[in-house]
């Protein structure tokens, strides 16, 4: 097992002799190079993705980690976990697991190992119903992948949506529910794919596992070069780590009807049936070119082949009380079959994920459950930069912005606020406060997104040119902004519609096409009609708003960069009540190779995370902290005056005499409640003072027992 050899490098950064970027490197390269993936600074725990299997996540492994403080074993993610639920269990306090990095560092990983140790060391009465809990908990993350992953060129596995999840506890600490909240599904995914990228993987399980009976029911063919929504981008096999039987098998695990997960995959065929519909316009008609496929759409979204067709080529418009039917040309019924496709598999992954919440059942609304406390864990699509980056890239990269400015403001608050709340003496480290690029975002009037809206609502025409335009206009002052109209001799903008975000993780250049139309997200009311009235409930029952009577004006609905923004800024209010812990993830190369470590884009990520300022912060205090009675229990064998008991007074008291007798007086400080150690050097000897005492001790209890027998 790869934690008993010999650890290399040191543990936690702040042991390090200086703090400088070179021995950052050298440490993080020496433990990657000899498997040790995880190091710590403080409580934070960096992690390198190792593009390998790992030896270290077995049931023995998790034993040792169960209980035990942070320092105790080699840094790992179950010791974060471990230190999660302690403060829960223990303070019934509210933890969450945040857990960030680019694209492909290995966050979505995190986040199932860290709830495999949760699910693994809950439970000790092995009773049902928490059993059922933690399945549906382990379960739900495989179809949330089958549903919401997708091959994107930085990552085989790329999450493309955004994933938090509450585990809720009762007061004895055993697992009784949970609840899931998806963020922006990157959805434009379904009708279009970049070169070497894929589909969401469920369509291929469809294709590649269902039986050929399965298919023929669909009408599908097994081949996904058949299908436009398919063959667009890359078609490799993937060694996919779910396949279709898993993910049926998980369906059933957490309670799906037959009914259901036939729903789903019968909602996936029509998508891909509907890909293949083509519009023509011949004179001034509209038709469409093939029948069949229509004709299959229709059959499996249970609607008749006629309302389908009409909602494909026609809309109706209530103007004056009056209701009228207006053929669409060939572009506007291209852009409303896309966005129904789009539309339809938005909420069937919305659909299902509130079906799995149903199933994991979350009680921290009841009154009966007002003792019970939660852990959150945070795994969203990281920091991405494509050659082609627009609205979904601005998304992502705008909710990793927030992470990190959540960071920056909890590590230096807690720290602070710790000190202060001790009474120690406290000075600032000089960082880098993200803070002008998340207004640069979202300032109210004045933010892009801002911007974009008023775009979005203005009657006039305006267009994505335009709304560049705006763009320049009113974000010509932010350091952080810049365009082809305001840099013209700045080579990277290379089009008329480039824009640049020099974000904390690095620039990237944005274009502006498809801006306004992604921001708008229409669907015509009369696809929300069409679904309502489809004679399969499940389905009829994911479009409530089609039973809306045409001739009621309908509210503007919000920008889905609203929508966006508002639910991240709700995420951050939760999380801001939360003790958080931190997972730091790093990618070693852009070539997914276990053994190379690419200095240069190591060095970036390391510098962008503010990881170096990070290990300052945290040993321009302290390096280590510890309550008074924990301290006695660990030490107190060092000294004469402590051990076996200190009785002379409090265990202030007793550390005190126990520091001081040792001559490390003048390296700590005494707070309140805990003890604060400013040299690494001072740990670094009484950990090694305890190690030479421990075999005395232990022959010394030998003996008692002996003589005691
Ligand atoms: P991400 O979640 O951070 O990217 P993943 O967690 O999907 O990244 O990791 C990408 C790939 O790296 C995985 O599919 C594994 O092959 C490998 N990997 C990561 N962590 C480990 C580990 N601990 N042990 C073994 N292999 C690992 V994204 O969702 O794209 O932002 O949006
Ligand atoms: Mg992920």
């Amino acid at each position: 097992m790869a934690l008993q050899h010999r650890e290399v490098g040191v543990r936690d950064f702040v042991l390090l002799d200086q703090i400088t970027m070179d021995k950052f490197m050298d440490n993080l390269k020496i433990r990657f190079q000899n498997g040790h993936i995880y190091t710590y600074i403080g409580e934070v725990c960096v992690s390198m993705n190792p593009y390998r299997q790992m030896n270290i996540y077995g049931p023995d492994v998790i034993n040792i980690y169960k209980g035990r403080e942070l320092f105790e074993n080699p840094p790992h993610l179950y010791a974060v976990a471990d230190a999660a639920y302690r403060i829960l269990k223990q303070r019934h306090q509210d933890t969450c697991i945040l857990i960030s990095g680019e694209s492909g560092a290995g966050k979505t990983e995190a986040s199932k190992i860290i709830m495999k140790y949760i699910a693994a060391v809950t439970n000790i009465h092995g009773q049902n119903e928490i059993e059922r809990v933690k399945n549906v908990i382990l379960q739900s993350n495989s179809i949330l992948e089958t549903f919401g992953n997708a091959k994107t060129n930085r990552n085989d596995n790329s999450s493309r949506f955004g994933k938090y999840m509450d585990i809720e506890f009762d007061h004895k600490g055993d697992p009784v529910g949970g609840i899931i909240t998806n963020y922006l599904l990157e959805k434009s995914r379904v009708v279009q794919q970049q070169p070497g990228e894929r589909n969401f993987h469920s369509f291929y399980q469809l294709l590649r596992g269902a039986s050929d009976s399965e298919l023929q029911q669909y009408n599908l063919s097994k081949d996904p070069s058949r299908y436009h929504y398919m063959n667009q981008g890359s078609m490799d096999i993937l060694s996919e780590k779910v396949d279709y039987k898993s993910t049926n098998n998980a369906f059933k695990i957490l309670g799906f009807s037959t009914e259901e997960v036939q729903t789903i995959w019968q909602i996936l065929a029509a998508i891909l049936h509907l890909g293949n519909i083509e519009f023509q316009s011949i004179e001034d008609d509209l038709v469409i070119s093939n029948q069949l496929h229509l004709q299959f759409a229709s059959k499996l979204l249970q609607v008749t082949e006629n309302e389908l067709s009409n909602s494909l080529t026609t809309r109706i418009i209530a103007a004056g009380g009056n209701v009228m039917q207006k053929e669409h040309d060939a572009t506007q019924a291209e852009y409303g079959k896309d966005a129904l496709a789009k539309a339809i598999y938005d909420r069937l992954f919305s659909w299902i994920i509130s079906r799995i919440n149903r199933a994991i059942l979350f009680r921290g609304s009841k009154t009966q459950a007002r003792f019970n406390s939660v852990i959150g864990v945070l795994d969203i699509y990281g920091f991405e930069i494509f050659d082609n980056n627009s609205f979904e890239q601005f998304c992502i990269n705008y909710c990793n912005e927030k992470l990190q400015q959540l960071f920056i403001e909890l590590v230096l608050k807690q720290e602070q606020e710790e000190y202060q709340r001790e009474g120690i003496e406290w000075t600032n480290i000089e960082y880098f406060n993200n803070e002008i690029i998340c207004e640069l975002i979202e300032q109210p009037h004045k933010g892009m997104i801002a911007i974009m809206d008023e775009a979005c609502l203005s009657v006039g025409k305006i267009n994505d040119e335009t709304l560049l335009g705006a763009m320049d206009k009113n974000l010509s002052t932010n350091p952080h902004f810049s365009s082809r109209q305001l840099k013209p001799m700045d080579k990277e903008l290379k089009h008329r519609e480039d824009f640049r975000i020099t974000h904390y993780a690095g620039d990237v250049i944005y274009n502006i096409n498809g801006f306004i139309e992604k921001n708008k997200d229409t669907l015509y009311q009369d696809f929300k009609r069409l679904l309502h009235h489809s004679k399969n409930v499940n389905l009829s029952g994911m479009w409530p708003e089609g039973a809306q009577d045409i001739k009621k004006t309908t509210k503007r609905p919000l920008t889905a960069g609203t929508l966006f923004q508002r639910s991240i800024i709700d995420l951050v209010k939760t999380l801001l009540k939360k003790e958080p812990f931190y997972v730091r993830c790093i990618k070693p190369n852009d070539i997914k190779s276990p053994t190379v470590f690419d200095d240069e884009r190591v060095q970036h990520q390391v510098r962008y995370l503010g990881l170096l300022e990070n290990v300052r912060v945290r040993r321009a205090g302290f390096v280590h902290r510890q309550r008074y009675d924990k301290f006695l229990l660990r030490y107190k064998m060092i000294s004469q005056y402590t051990w076996p008991n200190f009785r002379a007074g409090t265990d202030r008291d007793g550390v005190r005499v126990l520091l001081e007798e040792k001559g490390f007086g003048s390296d700590v400080k005494y707070g309140h409640t805990k003890v604060f150690i400013r040299s690494p050097k001072t740990l670094f000897a009484l950990e090694q003072q305890r190690n030479e005492m421990i075999p005395h001790i232990v022959t010394l209890l030998q003996k008692q027992v002996r003589g005691w027998i």
